[in-house]
């Protein structure tokens, strides 16, 4: 058996996949190997190519398999290792992962993107206040159904943490580069302050 690989580095989207790593490396002691790949420079050689023909990181090698898109990645991680507290227990708290994995995608993403890669620390593109503050206004539908979704429970899905909690938060963890003001969203801050307070981000953040 080999062992599972991670291309990608802490400072991209690939945190989410090395975050959900280091969960399974400190409650099941899982293995794995985190190849530090730069989504600016190593994504655009052709061997990269092969493994995620989209030249972005995460990539994830399992044997044969090769898998892009992070929340993919660790939706397949947390179902290869069903003893794990962040599986998905039944086939309903798995219905459930995918949706809000997908949600915060297709919800949230491009906004949010859109409003870090503009802000002054990190300054990917020149700013763009007309499109940051539509990006923010977009923002407002997904953050207030989050907010209403945590205003009676604790976590998205069930009694614990699990796979959909670290798929929205570590999107979320974006959220850092910029101090955006989740004041507003009380419920939202209260649960995404407690993801990331877990050792497994700080371990991830880390490598
Ligand atoms: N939806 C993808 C997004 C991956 C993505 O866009 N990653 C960025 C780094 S944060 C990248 O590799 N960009 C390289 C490029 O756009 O050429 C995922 O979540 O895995």
């Amino acid at each position: 058996m080999t062992t599972p690989k991670i291309y990608g580095t802490a400072g991209s989207r690939a945190i989410r996949s090395i975050w959900m790593a280091e969960e399974l490396a400190a409650e099941l002691g899982f293995d794995y190997e985190l190849v530090q790949t730069h989504f600016a420079t190593e994504t655009k050689n052709s061997t990269y190519r092969e493994i995620n023909p989209n030249g972005r990181v995460p990539a994830l090698v399992d044997g044969d398999l090769r898998l892009f898109e992070s929340m993919a990645i660790n939706l397949y991680l947390a179902k290869q290792h069903p003893e794990s507290t962040l599986a998905p227990r039944d086939a309903a708290e798995e219905a459930l992962a995918t949706q809000w994995s997908i949600w915060a995608l297709t919800e949230m993403e491009d906004a949010l993107i859109t409003v870090i890669a503009r802000h002054p620390n990190i300054a990917l593109f020149p700013p763009d206040p007309e499109r940051e503050a539509e990006a923010l206004a977009t923002l407002e539908r997904p953050l207030k159904v989050l907010d209403r979704h945590l205003a009676d429970r604790e976590f998205l899905v069930a009694d614990r943490f699990m796979i959909a909690d670290l798929n929205v938060a570590a999107q979320m963890a974006l959220m850092n580069f910029v101090q955006f003001d989740l004041s507003p969203y009380p419920n939202v801050q209260e649960w995404v302050t407690r993801a990331w307070a877990r050792p497994a981000l700080a371990a991830a953040q880390g490598k």
